[in-house]
């Protein structure tokens, strides 16, 4: 099985997206004969939005791509991410994703596995916790999509790109096992669930972190600049790195 997250595509322009999506179809093209299964973790756009009768423009060689190989039988899950958790059936129906909205236990390989995108998830943030139920709920969803989507997707394209540029700086290296809340997450959820390995997105930043019942706390890092990723064989994980070409 192979875990992706946080390509952002989109971001910061059109040509830069354009590279990225290549590279993420190529990777997909490259580990899809021998998975068993993919898994995008959230954020794989920097904004998705599907109203019932548009969706945002672009991406269609990642969409294609993925259609392809669900439509081998190849099974691929997403785990919508803070930037991209607007799916109400498109990818689903028109892509053959499977959709989790939620974090969710798994056994691969005979090992147990925890997987999210990991937003909202552990101790603080509680201004984003509040925003995600807001923006989740079906009346703000009714509202914005009242909007021409003209002007709502340009607008929710603004400001997501401003809550990531915020983040960009503090980003960069591990805080310390105090200040990761994700790590904090999976420490505390590790105490009922010992041995269990905690796959998450969402922090860009590429790591696996023992934790005291023998399982883990991963982060899969980011198709932004690590073009990092999670390979696991026999319920053993590896975070590898993939070569842009
Ligand atoms: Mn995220």
């Amino acid at each position: 099985m192979f875990v992706v997250s946080d390509a952002h595509l989109g971001v910061p322009g059109p040509a830069q997206s354009l590279e990225r999506e290549k590279q993420l179809v190529h990777w997909i093209n490259t580990v899809a004969p021998q998975a068993q299964a993919i898994v995008l973790l959230g954020d794989v756009f920097d904004f998705w939005y599907e109203l019932k009768q548009a969706v945002p423009r672009g991406y269609s060689r990642l969409l294609g791509c993925l259609s392809h190989w669900t439509d081998q039988g190849l099974p691929i899950h997403f785990f919508p991410g803070n930037h991209d958790m607007w799916t109400y059936g498109y990818l689903a129906t028109e892509c053959g994703l499977q959709v989790h909205h939620q974090g969710e236990f798994w056994n691969v390989g005979g090992r147990p596995f925890f997987l999210a995108h990991g937003d909202g998830l552990g101790p603080g943030d509680h201004s984003y916790k509040v925003f995600k139920r807001i923006f989740r709920s079906p009346f703000f969803r009714w509202c914005f999509s009242r909007l021409h989507p003209n002007f709502s997707f340009a607008l929710a394209q603004w400001l997501s790109r401003r809550s990531r540029a915020a983040h960009a700086e503090a980003e960069r290296h591990f805080l310390g096992e105090e200040r990761e809340w994700l790590y904090q997450y999976a420490l505390q959820q590790s105490r009922a669930y010992p041995s269990t390995d905690f796959v998450f997105g969402h922090r860009h930043l590429p790591g696996m972190h023992p934790l005291p019942g023998g399982g883990r706390y991963i982060n899969t890092g980011d198709w932004l600049g690590h073009f990092s990723y999670l390979k696991i064989q026999q319920g053993q994980p590896e975070l590898c790195y993939w070569k842009v070409q």
